[in-house]
């Protein structure tokens, strides 16, 4: 969860929220260390700990509650279940993730999305920079960062004039 959705996604206004059952805060403590994890975790009131569910299992029951394994959920922007599994299956979400927040459509640095990387995705790129296009899309914004640190800046200007350039965009 840390290293294959969190630290991927979490620029792409991407929540991630683990929910442990335990009240324990020394074995939570213990978890995050080992596990080196980093985005928020929170306790599930009303449970008794172990293998027992709280409030949050019974809302949100699936088969085989009880058992260890977690449940993993996908929430879309409008508050919709977009995917429920009690297996960890890493491709799938991603799948899913990508249809959701658009990235699946597009290549990187096709900002206004014609199919061509040119000059034209060049000015779209410094209009999101210069504040002329005040309300990019999701879209425009992931097709616009290059180098995919989050912010659309010069150094994604210039790696996309440098891919139009030696003709190696995306390859
Ligand atoms: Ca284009
Ligand atoms: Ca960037």
């Amino acid at each position: 969860m840390e290293t294959t959705i969190w630290q991927p996604y979490q620029d792409n206004n991407v929540t991630l929220l683990g929910i442990i059952n335990t009240p324990d805060q020394e074995l939570i403590d213990n978890f995050v260390a080992e596990n080196s994890i980093t985005f928020p975790i929170l306790f599930d009131p009303g449970s008794s700990g172990g293998v027992q569910g709280g409030d949050t299992y019974d809302d949100y029951y699936m088969p085989n509650d009880g058992s260890p394994y977690p449940r993993d959920f996908i929430v879309d922007q409008e508050g919709i279940l977009q995917y429920a599994n009690n297996e960890i299956d890493t491709e799938w979400m991603h799948y899913v993730l990508d249809e959701l927040i658009g990235s699946t459509d597009g290549i990187a640095g096709d900002v206004n999305n014609d199919s061509l990387i040119n000059i034209l995705d060049v000015i779209q790129t410094v209009n999101i920079i210069l504040g002329t296009n005040s309300t990019p899309t999701d879209f425009e914004l992931w097709a616009a960062d290059m180098n995919q640190d989050g912010n659309i800046d010069i150094l994604d200007v210039v790696t996309l004039a440098n891919c139009i350039l030696v003709d190696n965009c995306g390859g």
